[in-house]
Parts: structure tokens; sequence; C-alpha cells
């Protein structure tokens, strides 16, 4: 077996994991009201790769493995289906039409095509709440100790998801792409280097990031090893975005489940855009290696590598 088509099981049992724990988690009728339990499940079961929260159980696993103290799975999968929450949430409200206006999703009609745009802002509202109230249910015997590492974690999630990290991001990119309205109804603007360095970090590392280390912390991971596992997912946050640009000039919409083609058409700001793509792949190569360096020294060299090399060769 090679170590991808190893990987392609792992991923699909993590995924059954977490698929079934999100479909027991997501709130419904009579707890809520039911237009808004069916606005939330239509997004969150659309499909998606399950990336960010494979990565946290991931992470979870590869602590384990450098200690004695048995499986974390059943703390780290409230992290990961919170993960997939706040992913699930920020992708309804990317695609409104105050943002990027977009139908097609997940291979679906998008949360607003299909419940309008004033449920598809509640339900992305209520995706991101349900996420902290999962994140905070805390187990029957749980410690001081174990305590302050969910609340490590949860302050993790929040920072990625906040004004600093995704909201951030978001931001900026709206602001680049000329598409805020109120500030700035004309031209595009061309980020530099930097700049575009930074939106990608915030806009989609942020929660990459955190979706590791919030899994390397729940596992009661060492300072040194939680550090690490952040340096890793920095760089395979930045990869992911870059392929994610490279697949929007090239990748076909079947394959996506989503536009294609849509970031020219909007004049956002992108690694092909700024360098080409080839010299984009050689970026997302460097940013791959450093991921897997940052394994390497500390010993934690496991799926995470192999989810490294997922990435780089991925084609939706
Ligand atoms: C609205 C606060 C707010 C933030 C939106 C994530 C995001 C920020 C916007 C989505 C637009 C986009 C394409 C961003 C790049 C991030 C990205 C690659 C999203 C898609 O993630 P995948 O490929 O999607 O993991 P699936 O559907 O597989 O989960």
């Amino acid at each position: 077996m090679t170590p991808l088509s190893d990987l392609t099981e792992y991923f699909s049992a993590c995924k059954a994991d977490i698929d079934e724990a999100l479909e027991t988690l997501l709130p419904s009728a009579p707890g809520c009201p039911s237009t808004i339990a069916k606005a939330m499940h239509y997004s969150v079961t659309a499909g998606g790769k399950r990336f960010r929260p494979v990565l946290t159980l991931a992470a979870a696993d590869a602590i384990d493995s450098t200690s004695a103290m048995g499986s974390s799975r059943a703390l780290a999968l409230p992290f990961a289906c919170a993960i997939e929450l706040i992913h699930t949430y920020s992708l309804v409200h990317d695609d409104l039409p105050a943002m990027d206006n977009d139908t097609l999703r997940r291979g679906r009609p998008t949360a607003h095509v299909i419940f309008g745009d004033g449920l598809a802002i509640l339900s992305g509202d209520g995706l991101l709440t349900e996420a902290f109230t999962v994140m905070a249910k805390t187990g029957s015997r749980e410690d001081a100790e174990a305590m302050g590492r969910r609340l490590r974690a949860i302050g993790a999630v929040a920072e990625a998801a906040g004004a600093a990290g995704m909201v951030g991001g978001q931001a900026i990119d709206l602001e680049a792409s000329g598409l805020n309205k109120q500030l700035a109804s004309g031209p595009t603007t061309q980020l530099d280097a930097d700049a575009l360095l930074d939106m990608h970090e915030r806009k989609t590392g942020a929660l990459i990031k955190a979706a590791a280390v919030s899994g390397a912390i729940i596992a009661g991971g060492s300072d040194a090893a939680v550090n690490a596992i952040r340096i890793y997912a920095q760089n395979l946050g930045l990869a992911f975005q870059i392929v994610d640009d490279i697949l929007d000039v090239e990748g076909a919409a079947p394959d996506l489940g989503k536009t294609a083609g849509k970031d020219a058409a909007a004049g956002k700001p992108t690694y092909p855009s700024l360098y080409g793509v080839e010299a984009s792949r050689n970026h997302a190569a460097e940013a791959a290696n450093r991921a897997r360096d940052a394994l390497r020294e500390t010993g934690l060299e496991s799926r995470l590598t192999q989810i490294v090399d997922w990435v780089v060769s991925r084609t939706r």
C-alpha cells in the first residue's frame, strides 16, 4: 500500500467519525425553530473534504503517539466538529451577494439561493455560535488541568476565527477586491507579496493553524510539541491556500464543487495573479517543506506528514 492510499483510508475513517458526530450535535427542532435547523444542516451536510477537522484529529493522534496517556480522540472530536462548523459558517457568509455572490458550493446551490439572504446569514451566525457550545461542553470527570487545556484550545480557535484571523483576512480580501461598496466602489487594489501573505495567513491559514493547534493542546502536547505543530500548520495552511489559488485557475467546476475562475474574474489578489502559476507551485512546495521540517525536527512525523503530501498534490 502506498502512503497516500493509506492516508485515504485514514481520511475516510476520520471523516466518518466527524460526519456522525456533526449529525448528532447540530441543533434540531423543537430545541430551535426548524427553519434555522434546516438551513444549518443543509450547508454542513452538503459535503466538503473535512480537511480541517481531520487535521485536528491527526494532530491529537500525533501527540498521542508520543505519550503513554492513551487516545485523546474523545476530547479532540468536539474540537474537530467545532472547526468544521466555523469553516462552514465562513463559506456560507463568503458566498452571500454582499461578499463573493456565489451560487455553487460543495456541488450544491449556496445557502442564500435556497433559503434567502436573511436565513443564510442567520445560519452562519448559528453555526459559529454552536461551535463554541460544542467546545465548551466538559466531560463529567474533567480535572483542573484538562479544563485549562480546554480553555487554551477554545482561545486559540476564537482568536483564529475573529478579527485578527479569518474575519480580518476576509476584510482585507473584500477591500482589495473592490467589493466593499461603502469604502471602495472602484478599482481593485494589487496587494504586494507581504500583504498577500498576510491576507492568506489570516483568511485561510488562521483556522487551519487553529485546527491543528487545538488538537495538539487538547491531547496534552508539551509547549515544544504544540509550537512545532503551530509552525507545521502555518506552512501547511499557506500551501493549501496557494494550491487553492492555482486550482481556481486550472481546476474544473465539477471537481471543485464551486465556481472555477472566479478569482481572476473578480480581480482577486492571488498567488497566480502576483507570481504566475509555476512560481506559485514553487511557493507551495517551499511551504510544504517547511511544514515537513517542523515535524521532523521534533519527532512528530506521522499522518501529519502525509497530509502535507496530499495538500500539494490535491486536485479538489
Ligand atoms: C465570511 C468571515 C468570513 C470568512 C470567509 C474561508 C473564507 C473566509 C472564504 C471562502 C473563500 C475561499 C475560497 C477561501 C479560501 C479558503 C478555502 C480554500 C476555502 C474552501 O475550503 P475547502 O477547500 O472547502 O476545504 P470544503 O468544501 O472542502 O470544506
